[in-house]
């Protein structure tokens, strides 16, 4: 920071004012800062798929390209400024001005629009769930206030339903049909492709496809309300074989035996019937549709939409503090459940791990 207060002329020595030199220093500050976003497991700048790499480019067109268009229009202003001797008649003035209203007005537009329509047209096309030889696997993603429910409906041995966790088989292209229960969300998975809104009475449809297996982040791309940033979500892409093995796990008839076997936790499975049960599913024990899906809650890598990760005593931790680690979440503060009941559900919900 030391070398930016410095009133280094920049331009040259007797037009470089000290604020020139300061805010080259400040977007030098800036372009680096952002530099920060260029890796990490939600960077459209590192793709791991074919739709997110023809995104890239089209990000690097438009870079280029505008950059390109900033400094011709800087140019042209600067030589605005160039004073001159010249006397025109007012003919001659309309015709300059009309050349430059045709010109840099309406040919200029006309060409930079259609030139980044044609990178960005093909690129859309490759994310439409166009017709396949084989019909992809389809994931439906519904957005809650601030969760996401997700559901296999293609599953062998009947519809899987998890939530705040996506896992989609590797190396093959897959079909999101995604929409919302309440307001608008969008799903987006930076490193797989372009993000697509969530609508609620709608389907909107998106094809992804992870080159190899990996982790992704994934955010909720629409201002969704004040748990908005708090809504990400957990994306794996496992190998065919094992996404066929993890959906087999989570089958219904699975799901229930694990929730009911265990006798240790009979006081949690009683404590949740009152507590819990009106707004949770738990296959083989309650119904409720309001919160995500808790049947297979212990397998998940987050718990919160991405708040905390799950290790021991994760589960009571968010029950006792939910409200604090995401504030205003739609789970109502359990202030009136013992620490011990909470620590009970806790250990009992950890255990649900399919
Ligand atoms: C009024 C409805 C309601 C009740 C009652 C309720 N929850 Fe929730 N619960 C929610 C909602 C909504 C969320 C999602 C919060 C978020 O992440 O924004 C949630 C989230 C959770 C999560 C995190 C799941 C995940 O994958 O992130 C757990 C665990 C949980 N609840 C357990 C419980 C337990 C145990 C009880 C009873 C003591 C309970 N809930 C009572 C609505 C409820
Ligand atoms: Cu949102």
């Amino acid at each position: 920071m030391r070398e930016c207060n410095r009133t280094t002329p920049i331009i040259g020595s007797h037009l470089a004012p000290q604020w020139a030199s300061q805010s080259a220093c400040l977007l030098g500050t800036v372009l680096l800062v952002s530099l920060a976003g260029c890796a990490g497991d939600k960077s459209i700048l590192d793709p791991a798929g074919p739709a997110a790499r023809d995104v890239r480019l089209i990000w690097w067109v438009m870079l280029v390209f505008a950059t390109l268009v900033l400094i011709g229009v800087t140019v042209l202003w600067l030589y605005a400024f160039k004073p001159r001797n010249v006397v025109r008649t007012p003919a001659q003035e309309r015709r300059i001005a009309r050349r430059w209203i045709i010109g840099g007005g309406i040919m200029l537009p006309v060409a930079s629009i259609i030139t980044l329509l044609m990178f960005g047209v093909s690129a859309g096309q490759r994310m439409l769930p166009l017709p396949l030889g084989e019909p992809p696997e389809v994931i439906e993603v519904i957005g809650h206030q601030w969760w996401w429910e997700v559901r296999y409906p293609g599953a062998q041995g009947g519809e899987v339903i998890t939530a705040n966790q996506l896992v989609m088989p590797a190396g093959e292209p897959v079909d999101f049909h995604v929409s919302s229960a309440d307001v608008i969300h969008a799903f987006w998975v930076p490193r797989l492709g372009g993000k697509i809104d969530m609508l609620p009475g709608r389907v909107n449809k998106i094809r992804l496809e992870a080159d190899e297996p990996a982790v992704f982040g994934a955010q909720c791309a629409e201002l969704c309300g004040v748990g908005h940033a708090h809504m990400q979500l957990h994306v794996e892409a496992v190998p065919r074989r094992e996404f066929d093995a993890w959906l087999t796990a989570r089958q219904e008839v699975v799901l229930r035996e694990l929730a009911v076997a265990d006798a240790t936790h009979d006081g949690a499975r009683d404590a949740f019937k009152t507590h819990c049960a009106s707004c949770h599913q738990i296959a083989g024990v309650s119904q409720g549709g309001i919160g995500p899906t808790l049947s297979d809650v212990g397998g998940r890598a987050m718990l919160g939409a991405g708040v905390i990760a799950m290790e021991e005593g994760a589960v009571s931790r968010w029950l006792q503090h939910h409200q604090t680690l995401k504030p205003s979440n739609k789970m109502p503060d359990h202030g009136d459940v013992e620490t011990d009941t909470l620590d009970a559900l806790g250990a009992w919900l950890e255990a649900l791990s399919p």
